[in-house]
């Protein structure tokens, strides 16, 4: 028998981007564990993941070319060779192509974070074609718009600092479930003395082991940070020398927040006074003691209408305080834009003839269904989905599945299972998962490139999305020499050599080692030194004028609020929001057995005086809705939800609920106020015991 040990790494859209080993006898990958060397990972993989191998040699992994012989949605299919696949996909791209290659569309978001299975050989393929570009914006662009005005980039504080911190907001995120290896930093800090506050609407299982939980109204961060700043100011628990030296715009700020009163902020957000005050002051008397303040901000607080400012009025904090000057102070967001990732090599944007027009993804519901017009250009009338679920995970499902249900649209879905979205497809192609390619990764919560090897050969008769690309691109006549690269080849190009920060990249070193950190400061705005135009902290924000925004922290209110929108609150009067479950990883691993059982069925989590004006007793059948549409849950009657709110963890296949509906048949396809992201908890609806 012959026993190896590979070394990978997770695939999947969570900040932690794990070093896994792979152990794999006889060519079977039988024992799939963290690294216990690589110093975020600490040997530790999360549930989901250490059940890999049960989802890769699940018997359900679509294993060959398949051609719907059902009606769309039905997903009945026959098997084909990759012969008649490639065939019947370059007969309808050919013409499409050459007429108007605008009406095709890639669909694709982070079913792997691979930077080689990811987006390279598709993009040039697409690019090539000259086909609609799609704006990949459903997940961080709110907050990352909103924090580049103000911070420069998505740099921030690195994660194995945050065990020295002496107080931690977790603020709009819920890392037990959702980025563990933070959390086991956090109970770091905890047992060496700091303080964990948690902000967010729900006591989620990390709010539940903080020391204080602050339960505000979904939407409402932005004016939580502006009271906080205010009492920051007023109470004198600035960093003068650091907002003199490292900000812009303070005196302009100090005008803004005056308005912002512990009183005003209280009321907008749903909470006490105190609790504004007591907040305020825990951050800054503890920054004002020369202690490390640190806060982890997520993505709950960006699906909103002004999802982009909270994260930018959040981002102001550690700079009023000068908490940038400890390692361990600061604020992260994302590392993403610490890795000076080669783009532009891996996916040739030189190969577009002219500029196309981009598709938002958050609206592939309105714009499938939209007529060609002079304004919108030609009608969609092929769409290509790789590592994406869009009838599952896209806001509006109603409309998604009205358009993916078009007689004369083309699909193909690139997939490792028969999800939502592959009903819908004309032909399905079988991809490999993580064990079976090869990738070059980056993070969006550590610092460390990582490198994956495949461990074991594909199952059946699936391909690597690149192999896949470059079989279309052969059979669309495609002649360029970058369609011949390899994967390793393109491996190699995932990082530039010319930057400080990865100037040691070497793909087949990387290859060996798994991992290797990039070169940064610890501390990486101790002394300015932002990445913004000014250099500074921009608290004031020209750019964002220029824009056409507020340039100063502002509050927005929800789309959907009893205060901006009350005849709606009249009929809609609970905020619901679908943040992540914790045995799912958006869409994938719903349909992995055990990690299902784990989960149950979609729940809805009420609050008790909610549900006693309903009648709704905790294990009733709920309907929830609104003018989008409907979806049933069963009700979980508990004060975890605060009052006036619902919860809904997601995201379920919708085929595998009780009702063939998952909670975006309520959401809207409304964008943020900055970045063009999705509102996915800016979400008014109504709730009823079902019989
Ligand atoms: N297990 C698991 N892990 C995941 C994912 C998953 O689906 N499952 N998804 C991955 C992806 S794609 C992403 S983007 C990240 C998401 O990472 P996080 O942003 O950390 O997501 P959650 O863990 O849901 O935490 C969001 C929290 O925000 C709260 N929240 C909702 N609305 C608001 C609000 O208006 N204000 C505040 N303050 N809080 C609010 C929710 O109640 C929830 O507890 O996680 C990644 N990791
Ligand atoms: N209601 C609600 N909706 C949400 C959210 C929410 O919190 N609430 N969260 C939003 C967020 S943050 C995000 S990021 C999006 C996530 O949306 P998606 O990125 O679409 O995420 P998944 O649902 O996990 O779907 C990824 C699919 O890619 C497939 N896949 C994985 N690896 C590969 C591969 O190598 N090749 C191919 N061809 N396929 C592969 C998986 O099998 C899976 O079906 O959902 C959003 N939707
Ligand atoms: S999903 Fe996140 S925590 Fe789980 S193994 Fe992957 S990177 Fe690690
Ligand atoms: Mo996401």
């Amino acid at each position: 028998m012959s026993t190896t040990q590979v070394r990978a790494a997770c695939p999947h859209d969570c900040p932690d981007t794990c070093a896994i080993l792979v152990t794999v006898e006889d060519g079977v990958a039988t024992e799939i564990k963290g690294d216990p060397d690589h110093p975020t990972t600490a040997g530790v993989l999360c549930t989901k993941v250490s059940r890999y191998a049960e989802r890769t040699y699940s018997p359900d992994r679509l294993l060959y070319p398949m051609r719907r012989v059902g009606r769309k949605g039905e997903g009945k299919f026959e098997r084909i060779s990759w012969d008649e696949a490639l065939d019947a996909i370059s007969a309808r791209l050919k013409p499409l192509a050459a007429t108007a290659p605008e009406a095709i569309l890639p669909y694709s978001y982070c079913g792997t974070m691979g930077l080689v299975q990811g987006e390279s050989m598709s993009s040039r393929f697409f690019n090539k074609i000259g086909a609609s570009l799609l704006d990949r914006t459903i997940c961080a662009m709110a907050g990352a718009t909103g924090y580049k005005y103000t911070i420069g980039g998505s740099i921030g504080t690195d994660l194995e600092q945050f065990q020295n911190a002496k107080v931690i907001l977790i603020w709009g995120g819920n890392p037990i479930a959702s980025n563990l290896h933070f959390w086991m930093r956090a109970q770091e800090a905890k047992r060496r003395g700091a303080k964990l506050v948690a902000i967010d609407p729900y006591r989620s299982l990390t709010a539940e082991k903080c020391h204080q939980h602050i339960a505000l109204m979904p939407g409402t961060d932005a004016a939580l940070a502006l009271g906080m700043m205010h009492v920051l100011i007023a109470e004198n628990l600035i960093d003068e020398d650091y907002v003199s030296q490292y900000t812009l715009g303070y005196a302009q700020l100090k005008e803004r927040v005056a308005e912002w009163t512990p009183a005003r902020t209280a009321q907008t957000c749903g909470i006490t006074e105190q609790e504004v005050l007591d907040l305020a002051r825990l951050y800054g008397q503890t920054a004002q003691a020369g202690e490390p303040v640190a806060i982890r901000v997520n993505y709950g607080v960006q699906r909103v209408r002004g999802g982009g400012m909270a994260v930018r009025n959040i981002a102001c904090l550690p700079a009023l305080v000068g908490a940038w000057r400890h390692a361990a102070g600061g604020v992260q967001l994302s590392a993403s834009g610490s890795f000076p990732t080669n783009k532009p090599a891996l996916q040739r944007p030189d190969l577009l003839k002219k500029l196309p027009r981009t598709i938002n993804m958050v609206t592939i519901g309105d714009d499938l269904l939209r007529p060609a017009s002079e304004s919108f250009g030609p009608r969609i009338d092929a769409v290509i989905v790789y590592n994406s679920n869009p009838l599952a995970v896209a806001p509006d499902s109603a409309k998604v599945q009205q358009g993916f249900a078009r007689e004369d649209l083309f699909t193909v879905v690139l997939e490792h299972f028969q999800t939502d979205t592959v009903d819908y497809a004309d032909i399905v192609l079988p991809a490999t998962t993580q064990l079976e390619h090869t990738d070059a990764h980056l993070a969006y919560g550590h610092l460390y490139m990582m490198a994956n090897n495949a461990a074991i050969a594909p199952m059946g008769e699936a391909k690597p999305n690149t192999e896949i690309f470059r079989l279309l691109a052969a059979r669309m006549g495609f002649d360029d020499a970058c369609f011949q690269e390899s994967d390793d080849e393109l491996a190699a190009q995932a990082f530039r050599k010319d930057d400080a920060r990865s100037i040691h990249f070497d793909w087949e070193s990387l290859k060996k080692k798994g991992w290797q950190k990039l070169n940064m400061p610890d501390a990486p705005f101790a002394y300015g030194k932002f990445p913004t135009p000014s250099g500074k902290c921009e608290f004031f924000s020209s750019s964002m004028e220029a824009d056409g925004l507020d340039p100063l922290p502002a509050y927005i209110e929800n789309y959907e609020s009893a205060a901006s929108s009350p005849d709606l609150a009249a009929k809609y009067p609970l905020a619901m929001i679908s943040p992540p479950a914790r045995n799912f990883l958006n869409s994938t691993f719903v349909n992995v057995q055990s990690l299902r059982g784990t989960e149950g069925e979609p729940h809805l989590d009420i609050h008790p005086d909610d549900a006693a004006t309903r009648g709704v007793n905790h294990g009733d059948m709920v309907r929830i809705f609104n003018d989008r549409g409907s979806f049933v849950s069963k009700a979980r009657v508990t004060d975890k939800a605060r009052k006036g709110l619902v919860v809904g963890l997601s995201i379920w296949w919708k085929k595998l609920a009780g009702d063939g509906k998952n909670a975006n048949e309520v959401t809207s396809q409304r964008l943020t106020d900055m970045g063009r992201a999705p509102t996915f908890y800016d979400t008014l609806v109504q709730v009823e015991r079902v019989s």
